[in-house]
């Protein structure tokens, strides 16, 4: 092997980048050895059932990354590297409003697009950029001092971005040229032991803590690195168990009796760290920072658009529930919400449409000589195709806001009375100068290319739908 391809940089940029979050942040790696004490146990516990959404190969090695950025210079650049990685940028957040403390980003999150491309290696990377421009937190003379500042540094070396549209372009690196490349990425997100300017530092901290994590350094981290487990409950459990005080809540849907469905999460703040500061006298002191932490997620089913629409407004109604009934737990609240509106089969999810799936042809279909039905329901029900899950590879707002709220130590400020400056989807395009893709469109796509082959290899007329 003389070349590295997209796939095997990916992997490999996964892997060296945990080993170095490991060293930096001990907690983390004591939350990969028992996610991966979990999954051992659920695997044995449920067989099969257990790699219904992943193969335990893919969910063992599966992170997503966090990152934040300053500027649409610099999310063009991260842009690049991850170009090199064969990930895009998928979906636009906008955590402005959905956290109560002052959360100043839009994000989206960089990822593989297709099937195989996940399969192979599914590592993400959750991408916020921060928002001078809004006057809600920023009046015009700091957005002035914070935009001079974010324009005064530089957060990857030339050679790095070089390498990247390399590999971009070629699709893969030599070995000397990805080694290099892999150093230096790595490397660009190392926690930096320049010294952080204190006074500047916290003049940002006031406004936001977010903000001060981005625009009070003159370099980037890595925020936090997240494995998959096959049982967040239990994970929970043990990590408790272990000493690890843990943020109150599991964000995303409860647990309950039917299929997993999008995303669950939960974190730990992590120990605070050692950094130089720079007094305004020009000395250099010793100071700490808490500003990084661990997180762990459970991954399910995709929805559709309508089933998406169905979660928020089931979110919605376990909010109101719940204030009506202080009381009683918001997950025993959710739960009933949960079995009183959602199927709770695979099956239902399908029919009704608000889960994506794929299928294929059974290799134990009937053949009695009667045509196969039109109709996927009919299909599916006769047991001439099988239904696959398609796994949520995305995020979701509230619960994005929820983490980086629940880690926060001060909420910062937010002046409501101003008028928020104005992002969205296409704007993020414009500003990376790539197609912000849409997460629904690309699951679609997966399940209508598996009902096309369906069709065909049936040699069925008309298309299923
Ligand atoms: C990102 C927080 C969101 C997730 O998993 O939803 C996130 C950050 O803290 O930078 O990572
Ligand atoms: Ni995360």
């Amino acid at each position: 092997m003389s070349t590295l391809s997209q796939w095997q940089l990916r992997a490999a940029f996964a892997a060296r980048l945990s080993e170095m979050y490991g060293q930096e942040v001990p907690a983390y790696t004591m939350l990969v050895d028992v996610s991966r004490e979990v999954n051992e146990d659920v695997l044995r516990a449920r067989g099969a059932d257990a790699e219904r959404l992943g193969s335990i190969g893919r969910v063992t090695a599966e992170r997503h990354g966090a990152i934040r950025v300053g500027t649409p210079q610099e999310l063009r650049q991260v842009a690049r590297i991850f170009a090199a990685l064969g990930m895009h940028p998928v979906g636009f957040y906008d955590l402005r409003e959905a956290a109560a403390s002052a959360v100043p980003v839009v994000s989206t999150a960089f990822r593989p697009v297709d099937g195989e491309e996940l399969a192979r290696n599914p590592f993400r990377v959750f991408t916020s950029m921060l928002t001078p421009a809004d006057p809600r937190f920023f009046d015009p003379d700091l957005r002035a001092r914070l935009e001079t500042f974010l324009a005064g540094r530089e957060l990857f070396p030339p050679e790095l971005l070089t390498l990247a549209d390399r590999a971009a372009a070629e699709q893969e690196l030599s070995l000397e040229d990805a080694e290099r490349f892999l150093q230096l990425a790595v490397g660009a997100f190392e926690l930096s032991g320049e010294p952080v300017d204190r006074a500047w530092y916290e003049t940002l901290e006031r406004i936001s803590a977010v903000a001060a994590d981005i625009g009070g350094v003159r370099s980037t981290h890595i925020n936090h690195l997240t494995p998959r487990v096959l049982d967040i409950d239990e994970l929970y459990r043990r990590m408790t168990e272990r000493g690890i005080e843990m943020i109150d809540t599991i964000q995303g849907p409860p647990a309950w009796r039917g299929p997993d469905v999008l995303l669950r999460q939960t974190s730990f703040r992590a120990l605070a760290e050692p950094r130089a500061m720079r007094t305004p006298d020009g000395s250099v002191v010793s100071g700490a920072l808490r500003v990084r932490f661990g997180e762990v997620e459970a991954r399910g089913i995709a929805l559709t658009r309508e089933g998406r629409a169905r979660y928020d407004t089931l979110l919605g109604l376990v909010d109101q529930l719940s204030a009506q009934a202080p009381g009683e737990s918001r997950g025993a609240v959710a739960r009933s919400v949960w079995e009183e509106h959602l199927p709770d089969t695979e099956e239902e999810l399908a029919a009704q449409g608000l889960a994506y799936f794929t299928y294929q042809v059974a290799a134990d279909r009937p053949r009695d000589g009667n045509r196969p039905p039109a109709d996927i329901g009919e299909l599916l029900r006769r047991g001439w195709v099988r239904a696959e899950p398609v796994v949520y590879e995305d995020f979701l707002p509230r619960s994005a806001a929820g983490i980086f709220q629940s880690n926060l130590s001060s909420e910062g400020t937010r002046d409501n009375a101003q008028e928020g400056a104005a992002y969205d989807a296409e704007w993020l395009s414009g500003a990376i100068g790539r197609e912000v893709l849409d997460p629904f469109a690309l699951y679609e796509q997966q399940q209508s290319r598996s009902l096309t082959q369906v069709a065909r290899a049936l040699e069925l007329d008309g298309a299923l739908a």
